[in-house]
């Protein structure tokens, strides 16, 4: 890092008087390095901001969720997992059969040897999308999991 979290606290308190809180983050060797390339092509002074960053995202993310309230929205559940892992085909296939109203299609490719994609269209209320996608996320060798969701085109022009 270009400049140290000490430092950039300081001159943020000079800038913004709100708090700062410091807090500690265990984070897998292969998950920093692949978040300092994240940091480094998006040009971040440092490590506390790119998490700022992300915070806010999700943050503005979850409020867009609240206003949209209950009207239906569709979206895609895009993950990969690990093939090998037999009780976690079973797991998702479960998760699946519980939203049967929500699942519109989930499409299957064979990426390798190893892994597996699907990617499942599905529409409702924000929260049901949320809820389905941190149920799959949550499942032991998903490896990546990304939820988008977009309005159903009614109420365009
Ligand atoms: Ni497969």
């Amino acid at each position: 890092m270009a400049r140290s979290d000490k430092s950039e606290k300081v001159k943020t308190e000079k800038k913004d008087s709100s708090r700062l809180t410091r807090f500690g983050v265990s984070i897998p060797d292969n998950l920093i390095h692949a978040f300092d390339s994240y940091i480094a092509e998006r040009e971040y002074g440092s490590r506390s901001e790119a998490i700022r960053d992300l915070i806010r995202e999700k943050l503005i993310e979850q409020e867009w969720e609240r206003e949209t309230k209950d009207k239906p929205v569709v979206g895609t559940i895009t993950y990969v997992f690990d093939h090998h892992k037999r009780d976690l085909v079973e797991s998702i296939l479960d998760i699946q059969h519980d939203f049967p109203e929500t699942v519109i299609v989930s499409q299957h490719v064979h990426l390798d040897h190893h892994n597996c994609l699907e990617v499942a269209i599905v529409k409702g209320r924000p929260s049901t999308l949320r809820g389905l996608a941190y149920k799959l996320k949550a499942l032991k060798g998903v490896k990546h999991c990304n939820f988008t969701m977009t309005t159903t085109g009614s109420e365009l022009s």
